[in-house]
C-alpha cells in the first residue's frame, strides 16, 4: 500500500453505564448532569470534561442513535479517538490517496438515491433502498479499534447491525463460501476513479464464518450521526480484527459466491496484502514491521510513542478459533 504521509480523551464507560441511545448521548447527558453540579457519583470513572468535546460531532449530519451493543468485543474501555480525526485522516482512494484529501473531496459523493444489490448464491436476491437498508435490524453502537496496515490505529463508535442479520434474511445457498464487497466506482463523483492507482470498483471480501461472526459490522454511521461521506457513506462494512483496507466503503453490491473473490489490495500487490489480512503483529508486511501501531491523536507523527499491536487487534477471544489449524504466515 502507498504510504503517505490528538487525545483529549476519557476513559470509557462501562456498556452498563451507557444509555441506551448511545455513548455520545449518554456524555451530552453528563455534560448537562455536570453543569447542574448533579453528576455526582456517575463522574467516577470519566477523566475529564474537556475531553467530552472531542467525541461530539459537530451535529450538521443527521442522528442516527444505536444502542449500546452487548456483542462480546463491542465495547472498550480505551480512549475514543477524536471525531475530528476520525473523519479528516482518512483512507479513500477514489477520492484521493493523501490522509486529508477525503475529507476535502468527498463532499461530491451522492448518497441518494443508494441502492444496495444482493445477488449470488442466495435464495433471496435483491435490491435494496438504502432507507430499507437501514431499517432491516435495530441500530447497535459497537466501539472497535481500526488498525490500519500502514501502522496507525483509531477507536470509533460504529453505528449499524451485525452483517449476519442481513445475510440470514438472503438465505445463502450451500455452495456461497465466500461474500464479496463491490463498492461505487463513479468516475463523475470520485476524481480518483481514473487513475490508476488501483483497480475499480474497490472490491474486497470475506470468508462466510467471517462475515456471519457477530463483530462483522454493516455499518451506517459513527459517533451517533449517520457517516459522513469521508468514512464510506451510506453503508460500509466494519471488521474489527482484520486491517482497515478490509472494510470496504460505500457498499453498492454484496455478492455470494463460490471461489474467493479478487480483492482491490490483493490484486494491486498479492504478496503485501494476503485475502485474509488479520491483524498480526508476527507477520511483518514485506516493507515494515507490524508488531506496533501509532494511536492517532496520541502526540505528534514525529516522535509519537507506538502501542503494541494485539493478535486479531485485539479480538482473539472472539475470532481465533476461526483461524485455528490454519497457518497464518501462509494465510496473511
Ligand atoms: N471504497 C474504499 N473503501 C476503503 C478504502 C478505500 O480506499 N476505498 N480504504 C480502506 C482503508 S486502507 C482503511 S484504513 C479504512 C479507513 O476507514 P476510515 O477512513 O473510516 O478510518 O477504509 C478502507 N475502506
Ligand atoms: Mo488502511
Amino acid at each position: 500500500m502507498l504510504i503517505h504521509s490528538r487525545d483529549k480523551g476519557f476513559v470509557h464507560p462501562h456498556a452498563s453505564e451507557i444509555t441506551p441511545r448511545g455513548v455520545y448521548e449518554g456524555r451530552r447527558d453528563l455534560l448537562k448532569l455536570m453543569a447542574t453540579g448533579a453528576a455526582g457519583a456517575a463522574l467516577a470513572g470519566w477523566a475529564g470534561r474537556e475531553a467530552l468535546a472531542g467525541v461530539t460531532p459537530p451535529g450538521k449530519l443527521a442522528a442516527l442513535p444505536g444502542a449500546a451493543s452487548s456483542v462480546p468485543g463491542a465495547q472498550t474501555m480505551e480512549k475514543i479517538s477524536d471525531y475530528k480525526d476520525a473523519t479528516s485522516y482518512n483512507n479513500y482512494y477514489e477520492f484521493g490517496t493523501d490522509k486529508g484529501d477525503p475529507v476535502k473531496n468527498a463532499h461530491t459523493l451522492k448518497t441518494r438515491p443508494w441502492t444496495v444489490e444482493v445477488e449470488g448464491l442466495v435464495k433471496k436476491p435483491g435490491k435494496y433502498a438504502i432507507e430499507d437498508l437501514i431499517k432491516l435490524s435495530a441500530q447497535e453502537e459497537r466501539i472497535y479499534r481500526l488498525r490500519c496496515v500502514e501502522g496507525w490505529s483509531m477507536v470509533i463508535p460504529w453505528v449499524g447491525y451485525s452483517l449476519a442479520e442481513l445475510i440470514k434474511k438472503v438465505e445463502p445457498q450451500g455452495n456461497a463460501k465466500y461474500v464479496e464487497f463491490v463498492t461505487l466506482a463513479d468516475p463523475k463523483t470520485m476524481p480518483f476513479v481514473g487513475s490508476r492507482v488501483l483497480d475499480w470498483p474497490y472490491a474486497e471480501g470475506l470468508r462466510m464464518d467471517e462475515a456471519m461472526h457477530p463483530l462483522t459490522l454493516l455499518t451506517f454511521g459513527m459517533y451517533g450521526e449517520v457517516l459522513p461521506n469521508q468514512n464510506g457513506a451510506p453503508v460500509r462494512i466494519v471488521v474489527p480484527w482484520k486491517y482497515g483496507f478490509k472494510s470496504a466503503k460505500s457498499i453498492v453490491k454484496i455478492r455470494f459466491v463460490e471461489k474467493e473473490p479478487g480483492t482491490a489490495w490483493n490484486k494491486a500487490a498479492a504478496n503485501e496484502y494476503g485475502f485474509f489480512s488479520n491483524v498480526n503483529p508476527n507477520v511483518d508486511h514485506p516493507r515494515w514491521s507490524q508488531a506496533t501501531e501509532r494511536r492517532i491523536g496520541d502526540g505528534s507523527s514525529l516522535f509519537a510513542k507506538r502501542q503494541k499491536t494485539l493478535m486479531f487487534n485485539g479480538y482473539e477471544a472472539q475470532v481465533g478459533q476461526l483461524y485455528a489449524g490454519m497457518d497464518l504466515k501462509k494465510f496473511y
